[in-house]
C-alpha cells in the first residue's frame, strides 16, 4: 500500500513506522491516524513481525493534532464524528509499539507517544500539552495516561501551564523509559524491539496485556490475571525450550508454539 504521511519498513522481525509530514512537524491529521492504523493492522496481520517501532523527525515525533485541520470544525462536527476517538485503536495493538521520539513531542504527539507501550527518547526530545494555549485541553489522554505515568502534580503542571519538558526531566518522571543520542535514537530503538521480536510471542504478548492490566483493574483482580496468563504459558512449547535452554546453559531457539 502506497502512504502519503508515513514511512513503512520493515528490519528483519521489526516494523518501523517513520511520520512524514515534514512541512506541518509530523502533525497529526486524519489522513496521518488512517495510514497509522493500517499500517499497524499489517504488522499485526504479519506473523514475521515481533515488534514494531514508531518514529519521526529529528526535529518532531509530532508537533500535535493538525491545528489548521481543526480549526473549522465547530461542536456539532466533532461529536457527531466523535473526533479523534480512532486515535484510541493505536491503543489496541497487541504487539509491542515502542515510541522513538525526538525533537517536539506536543500535544497529541506526546499522547501518541504514550499510545505506545515505552518511550525512547533522544537529548532532544521536548514533550508537552500546549492545548490550553489553543482554547482547548488535551484529548486523547493527556489528562489520564500522564497523570497515570507522571503523577498530579507533575501532569497539571504541564496540562495548566502547557510548558513543555526536556528529556531528561521526562525520565526522571518516569514518562520516557530510556534516553539516547539522538543520531542512535533509531538504532537503539530497533535493536531493543528487535531484542523483544527474538522472545516467545505468546509470552511477549501476555507481558504486555498484562502490564496493561495494570492500569484498568484493582491489585487483586491484576495480580490474579497475571498469575493464570503465567501459568497459561506452560502449556508453550517454547516454555519448555526456555527453562531447557537455561539448564543445559545455550541459547533458547523460540519456535512461537
Ligand atoms: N498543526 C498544524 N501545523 C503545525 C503544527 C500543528 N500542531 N505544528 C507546527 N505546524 C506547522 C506550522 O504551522 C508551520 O507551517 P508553515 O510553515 O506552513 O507556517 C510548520 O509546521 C513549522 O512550524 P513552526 O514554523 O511553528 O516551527 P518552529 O520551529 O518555529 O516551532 C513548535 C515549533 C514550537 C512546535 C510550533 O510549531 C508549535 O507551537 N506548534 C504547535 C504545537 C501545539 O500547540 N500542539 C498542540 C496541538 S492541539 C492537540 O494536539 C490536541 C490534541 C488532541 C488529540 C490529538 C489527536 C491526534
Amino acid at each position: 500500500m502506497a502512504y502519503e504521511t508515513i514511512l513503512v519498513e520493515t528490519h528483519g522481525a521489526v516494523g518501523l513506522v517513520t511520520l512524514n509530514r515534514p512541512q506541518a512537524l509530523n502533525a497529526l491529521n486524519s489522513t496521518v491516524l488512517k495510514e497509522l492504523l493500517a499500517a499497524f493492522a499489517a504488522f499485526e496481520a504479519d506473523e514475521a513481525v515481533g515488534a514494531i517501532v514508531l518514529t519521526g523527525s529529528e526535529k518532531a515525533f509530532a508537533a500535535g493534532a493538525d491545528i489548521k485541520e481543526m480549526q473549522p470544525l465547530s461542536f456539532p462536527d466533532v461529536v457527531t464524528g466523535d473526533f479523534l476517538g480512532g486515535w484510541d485503536e493505536v491503543a489496541g495493538i497487541r504487539k509491542p509499539v515502542i515510541a522513538a521520539v525526538s525533537g517536539y513531542a506536543l500535544g497529541g504527539g506526546c499522547e501518541l507517544a504514550m499510545l505506545c507501550d515505552f518511550i525512547i527518547a533522544s537529548e532532544t526530545a521536548k514533550f508537552g500539552q500546549p492545548e490550553i494555549t489553543l482554547g482547548i485541553i488535551p484529548g486523547m489522554g493527556g489528562t489520564q495516561r500522564l497523570t497515570r505515568a507522571v503523577g498530579k502534580a507533575k501532569a497539571m503542571d504541564l496540562v495548566l501551564t502547557g510548558r513543555m519538558m526536556d528529556a531528561a526531566e521526562a525520565e526522571r518522571s518516569g514518562l520516557v523509559a530510556r534516553i539516547v543520542p539522538a543520531d542512535k535514537l533509531v538504532e537503539e530503538a530497533l535493536t531493543a524491539a528487535a531484542k523483544i521480536a527474538a522472545f516467545s510471542r505468546a509470552s511477549v504478548l501476555l507481558a504486555k496485556e498484562s502490564v496493561g492490566r495494570a492500569f484498568e483493574v484493582t491489585l487483586a483482580e491484576g495480580l490474579r490475571y497475571e498469575r493464570r496468563q503465567f501459568q497459561s504459558l506452560f502449556a508453550t512449547e517454547d516454555q519448555k525450550e526456555g527453562m531447557a535452554a537455561f539448564v543445559e546453559k545455550r541459547k533458547p531457539a523460540f519456535r512461537n508454539r
